[in-house]
Formats: C-alpha cells, sequence, structure tokens
C-alpha cells in the first residue's frame, strides 16, 4: 500500500544531497524517480498518516472547473493555497500592515511573529470571501492550473480546451500517443503566484483500462506528494468513469524529488508506522461528466489511517 511511497523517502535520506533552495528552508534531494500504483488495488491513499482527502477533492474539483481564485477554496475550508495569495497581497502597494518579508520562514522561528501573521491571513481570507473587488484583485493566483488546463491562451487570440479536449479524445481516438495536457505554458510562468510543479500528464487506454503518467518537476515529499498521488489517482478515476473505462495505473515520475530539512522528525516518525489496507473511492453514478462533479458526488470508504502529522509548509 504506502511501500512505494516509504520506499521513495527512504531513497532520499539514504543517497539524497543536501541543497538550498528558493524557500530558504533548506531539502535533501534526489534528482529522478517512479512510482507505480494499480489503481484496481484500492485507492492509493497513505495509509502511514492521514491526508485530508476533502482537501484533495476540492482543489482538484478547482482545477477542473478552470478557477484560480482561492475564494472556492475558502469557501470549501480549504486552505492548502492561502500563502501564495497572501504573498502577492503583502507585496503589493495597496497593503499596508505590518513587514511580511519572508513570512513563511519567519514564523517558524518567531512565535510573536507566527500570531501577527496569523491575524493578517485572517484578515485577509475574510476580505477575500466577503469583497468582491478584493478578491478579484488579490484571491487570484495567476494563471496557473485550472487556467492553462481549461484555457490555455492562443496566440491569436482564443484559448485551448486541454481537459475537454484529452476527455474527448480518450473517448473516440482511445489509441492516440497525445493524450496530453500541460499546465507548463513558458509564456505565462512569470505571471503565476507559483509555477505549476505537476507540470504535464498523458493517458493511455489499454484492455479497456485508462491509465496515467505524470511528470513533477518539483515535489515536497512529505506535504505535497500525498496530495498529489490523490489528486491524479481521484482525476484518473473521474475520467475513467466518464469514458466508460476501467482504471489502470498511475505512474508517478519526477524531477528534483525532496524533503525539507524541517520534516526529517516528521519522516522517520512515519517510517515506523505499518501500512494498514488501501480505502476505496466511491463516486456517484448519477453523475457522468467530470465538469458536474461535485465534492459529495466523491466520497472515500474505509479509511482508516494512523493519525495526521503536522509540519510547516514551506512559502
Ligand atoms: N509548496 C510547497 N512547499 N509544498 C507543496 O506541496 C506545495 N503544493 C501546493 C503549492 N505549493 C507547495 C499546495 N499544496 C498542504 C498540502 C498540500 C499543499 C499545501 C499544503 C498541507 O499543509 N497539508 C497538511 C494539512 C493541511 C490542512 O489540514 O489544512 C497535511 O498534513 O497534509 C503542492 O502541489
Amino acid at each position: 500500500p504506502d511501500t512505494s511511497y516509504l520506499n521513495l523517502v527512504q531513497r532520499i535520506l539514504e543517497t539524497g544531497v543536501k541543497k538550498e533552495d528558493r524557500t530558504g528552508t533548506g531539502t535533501i534531494s534526489i534528482f529522478g524517480h517512479q512510482m507505480r500504483f494499480d489503481l484496481s488495488k484500492g485507492f492509493p491513499l497513505l495509509t502511514t498518516k492521514r491526508v485530508p482527502f476533502k482537501l484533495v477533492a476540492s482543489e482538484l474539483l478547482w482545477f477542473i472547473k478552470g478557477d484560480t481564485n482561492i475564494r472556492y477554496l475558502l469557501q470549501n475550508n480549504n486552505h492548502i493555497w492561502d500563502e501564495w495569495a497572501f504573498k502577492k497581497w503583502v507585496e503589493s502597494d495597496e497593503y499596508q500592515g505590518p513587514d511580511m518579508k519572508d513570512f513563511g520562514l519567519r514564523a517558524t522561528k518567531d512565535e510573536d511573529f507566527a500570531k501577527v501573521l496569523e491575524e493578517q491571513m485572517a484578515i485577509f481570507n475574510e476580505k477575500v470571501l466577503n469583497d468582491d473587488r478584493f478578491a478579484s484583485n488579490y484571491g487570484d493566483l495567476g494563471p496557473v492550473y485550472g487556467k492553462q488546463w481549461r484555457s490555455w491562451p492562443t496566440s491569436n487570440g482564443e484559448s485551448i480546451d486541454q481537459l475537454k479536449k484529452v476527455i474527448d479524445q480518450i473517448k473516440h481516438n482511445p489509441d492516440s500517443r497525445r493524450l496530453i495536457v500541460t499546465a507548463w505554458n513558458p509564456a505565462e510562468v512569470d505571471d503565476m503566484a507559483l509555477p505549476p510543479c505537476h507540470a504535464f500528464f498523458q493517458f493511455y487506454v489499454a484492455d479497456g483500462k485508462l491509465s496515467c503518467q505524470l511528470h513533477q518537476r518539483s515535489a515536497d515529499v512529505f506535504l505535497g506528494v500525498p496530495f498529489n498521488i490523490a489528486s491524479y489517482a481521484l482525476l484518473t478515476h473521474l475520467i475513467a468513469h466518464e469514458c466508460g473505462l476501467e482504471v489502470g495505473e498511475f505512474i508517478h515520475s519526477f524531477g528534483d524529488t525532496h524533503i525539507y530539512v524541517n520534516h526529517l522528525d516528521q519522516v522517520n516518525e512515519q517510517l515506523t508506522r505499518e501500512p494498514k489496507d488501501l480505502p476505496t473511492l466511491k463516486i456517484n453514478s448519477d453523475k457522468v461528466s467530470i465538469f458536474d462533479m461535485e465534492l459529495e458526488d466523491i466520497t472515500i470508504e474505509n479509511y482508516q489511517p494512523h493519525p495526521s502529522i503536522k509540519a510547516p509548509i514551506a512559502v
């Protein structure tokens, strides 16, 4: 069940190199890795710590909608993108509050500052939720995943709905070797709050089964990767459901694969835990199109993981 994930963690601890990074936190890193998950054998949600599946699902539905504004996430009590919107806000001319330079790193080292940050983020979130003008100016992360998946801009002013097209191709041209969606748009990377980490994915249909392979350029193995595995497994299930296919494999390929140095106690704790049976995914069979799916249509059953393990996110 969690074995391939725990093997990845082990491999980084044993062979990784110490490497500084953009966030100033420091990582242990390897370059290049691949994991395979047979989706017919259970849903790959880690069992050696609790992964909040509702947050995975609401983030994926947000991508599928083509949304790039965190307001939808906040409405669903999902805070995994808050820091990146907040960063754009505190770097803007309109922000007049206390100095927030390097807030992510400072909050892990200074408790008083962490309180001030928490207050400022609460004020920010409240405004994104309730003030339309503020939300459209500062709740938006720029042309991130949702925009590239659903409306990649072309040079003649039109746009390409990559997700709709790929589903259409899976239905009508399943042997195609071009079943691709890319979020990595070189022309727009500089306008994004964060350039895409899970950047490029491809589908494959054989024996009535749908498989998906992702290339992830940068992977935060403790906090991000458990979400990323579950997110693409869910996407593969949803598309297979719409196309009348069974699920095959999810293949997760990585570039810079790292453990932040302030997650080392957490991964060592996790390595001592015995994996449990995988849960199963249930999709509301009254709905067909992934574009009609809502949070309550997607549920996870028989999930009895070990307790969650907290860790600070690097910004
Ligand atoms: N930045 C970094 N440093 N790591 C990432 O994994 C990451 N992402 C997204 C964007 N930037 C990133 C955001 N995804 C959590 C999980 C996924 C995230 C961001 C944060 C997280 O903190 N998870 C907690 C639970 C959080 C909660 O309950 O609110 C956990 O314990 O799993 C990767 O795409």
